[in-house]
């Protein structure tokens, strides 16, 4: 169902001490200020996820989700997590085809469905990441390859299954970079992309998509990315580090 989500990537940052104090401050924020239908998922290192259930209560506004899951439900991948274990410590989302995952760990169009299909027997929602590099956008069909990533990764499942999925249109140039997709760039590229959905599963499983919008979205630009009619909330990286920033963008999206 569409519905208002602000998700925080942590990425790789925190360490222990630092990865309570933000969850306790966000999720007492959270309950003390959000009083409209917004969604807030939180997404730390992987090692932190066990430690954030005990600070999240079941029916809250706060949910948790892991940054990556394997492809596979169990065996010899040393270092690996998988569905089923985040799914056992009551992990709701999962961020996959981050275009740093992309980037650094080669992951494809292809691996991604097969992430995609666990996470959802799995009983996860993926938040599925999209976007075009800097050049594509420049000098590319940039809406045909970010309409390629959703028919990779997500076409061959069923109407049924797709309504678990949230799509995050991050471009990467706009990723730790400090530039941003401006609003209307952002309502064209969720536009396009709802069109598509519609194209593949009809009007109605479109109308009903969460599509967000990530890529340096911050306290100050929140609201404006935010009012578009296609920008259901964002995926939100550095904002995410800093409870009061986060909080700023989470009071944007209700
Ligand atoms: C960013 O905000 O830069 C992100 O990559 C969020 O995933």
């Amino acid at each position: 169902m569409r519905k208002k989500i602000v998700a925080g990537n942590w990425k790789m940052n925190k360490t222990a001490d630092e990865a309570k104090a933000l969850l306790s401050e966000v999720i007492n924020m959270v309950k003390d200020e959000i009083t409209g239908d917004v969604e807030v998922v939180l997404c730390p290192p992987a090692l932190y996820l066990a430690t954030a259930r005990q600070y999240v209560t079941d029916g809250g506004k706060v949910a948790l989700g892991a940054q990556n899951c394997h492809e596979k439900v169990s065996g010899a991948y040393t270092g690996e997590i998988s569905a089923p274990m985040l799914q056992s410590i009551g992990v709701e989302y999962v961020i996959l085809g981050h275009s740093e995952r992309r980037q650094y760990f080669g992951e494809t169009n292809a691996q991604l469905a097969e992430k995609v299909n666990i996470a959802l027997e799995n009983g996860l929602k993926p938040i599925f990441c999209c976007g075009e590099s800097r050049d594509l956008r420049e000098n590319g069909d940039y809406v045909a390859f970010v309409k390629d990533q959703i028919t990779e990764s997500l076409f061959h499942l069923s109407a049924e299954s797709f309504a678990n999925i949230v799509i995050a249109y991050e471009p990467i140039w706009a990723i730790g970079t400090g530039l941003t997709a401006s609003s209307a760039q952002a309502q064209d590229m969720h536009f396009e992309l709802r069109q598509h959905i519609a194209g593949q599963y009809g009007d109605a499983v479109a109308q009903d998509t969460t599509i967000l919008y990530g890529g340096s979205a911050n306290a100050q630009n929140a609201e404006e990315l935010f009012a578009r009619p296609d920008v259901d909330g964002g995926l939100i990286g550095g904002a995410s580090l800093k409870s009061r920033d986060f909080l700023t963008v989470v009071k944007a999206a209700q």
